[in-house]
């Protein structure tokens, strides 16, 4: 592995632009419970069947439970070593360094990174599902929906859900990215979800070198360059130790 590494912090030394894309794995370490792992994510609901307006229509004190459940665990969380590595990458390669993150949880932005997507939103973001009003909002507890002051309607968490669009800036912004990298990491992601997961093949297809970090083979495997087999939390700083040589 000590090799790959090397290879891996070799790429990013002579890189002009690399692009990180993180999902729920790089937020395990933080004891934050990834979507798809063993412990799953909540009870025995799947996100597929919360985070949807759907769900939220048919029982949005559920859906803020389930938000607030969350809210919980990640306020307690704090980045581990995994974000303060891409925090410390930030730092020494600058502008030619951008993070999209999958992750609703703000800990990049928590860690210091500052080039940052939230692809899927912030949920410590609400939102009135009338009228649009937007609030940053540490609440993390519910008794009732949450009314819009503005207009009564029912507040909702500031999330992508499933079956509704990325906004189309944040998906222009975030395809431009990953059409104009020459290396293109993708960090603790099953890579199930759609569109981000696309951002790899964008990546691949405008020639860059693929990395792959996570604890085991996903659908982008095939297509990545080099896989980094192992924790987040235990590459990310090993590889960041030899861009500082
Ligand atoms: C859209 C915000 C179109 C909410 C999220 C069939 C029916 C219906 C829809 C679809 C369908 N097929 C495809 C779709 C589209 C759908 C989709 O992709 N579904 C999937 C389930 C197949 N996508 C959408 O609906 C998207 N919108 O398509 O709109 C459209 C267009 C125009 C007009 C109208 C509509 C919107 C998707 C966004 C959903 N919102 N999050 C919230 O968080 O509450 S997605 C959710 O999953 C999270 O953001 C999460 O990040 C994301 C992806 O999961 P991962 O991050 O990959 O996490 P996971 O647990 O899966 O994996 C963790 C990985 O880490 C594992 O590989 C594990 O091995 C690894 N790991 C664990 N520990 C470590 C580690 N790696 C390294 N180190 C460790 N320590
Ligand atoms: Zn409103």
């Amino acid at each position: 592995m000590v090799e790959e590494i090397k290879l891996c912090s070799n790429k990013i030394k002579i890189s002009q632009n690399i692009v990180v894309l993180t999902g729920a794995g790089i937020s395990a370490e933080s004891g934050i419970p990834t979507f798809r792992g063993e412990n799953g994510l909540w009870k025995n609901y799947r996100a597929e069947d919360l985070a949807t307006p759907s769900a939220f229509m048919r029982n949005p004190q559920l859906v803020w439970e389930w938000y607030c459940w969350r809210r919980r665990i990640i306020k307690k969380a704090g980045p581990n070593a995994g974000h303060i590595a891409l925090k410390e990458m930030e730092e020494i390669l600058r502008e030619r360094f951008f993070l999209i993150t999958q992750n609703v949880d703000g800990l990049h932005r928590k860690a210091g990174n500052e080039n940052v997507i939230e692809f899927h939103g912030n949920i410590w973001v609400t939102v009135c599902s009338q009228c649009g009003k937007t609030r940053w909002d540490e609440t993390e507890n519910y008794s009732e929906v949450p009314r819009c002051e503005a207009c009564g309607g029912f507040e909702r968490p500031g999330v992508v859900w499933f079956g509704e669009p990325i906004p189309e800036r944040v998906l222009q912004a975030s395809f431009e990215k990953a059409r104009n990298c020459d290396v293109f990491m993708v960090i603790g992601t099953s890579g199930i979800v759609q569109p981000a997961a696309s951002l790899a093949s964008i990546a691949k297809s405008a020639g860059a070198f693929i990395v792959e970090i996570n604890i085991e083979r996903t659908p982008l495997s095939p297509l990545v360059d080099l896989n980094l087999k192992g924790r987040a939390g235990e590459i990310l700083p090993a590889i960041v130790e030899n861009l500082k040589e």
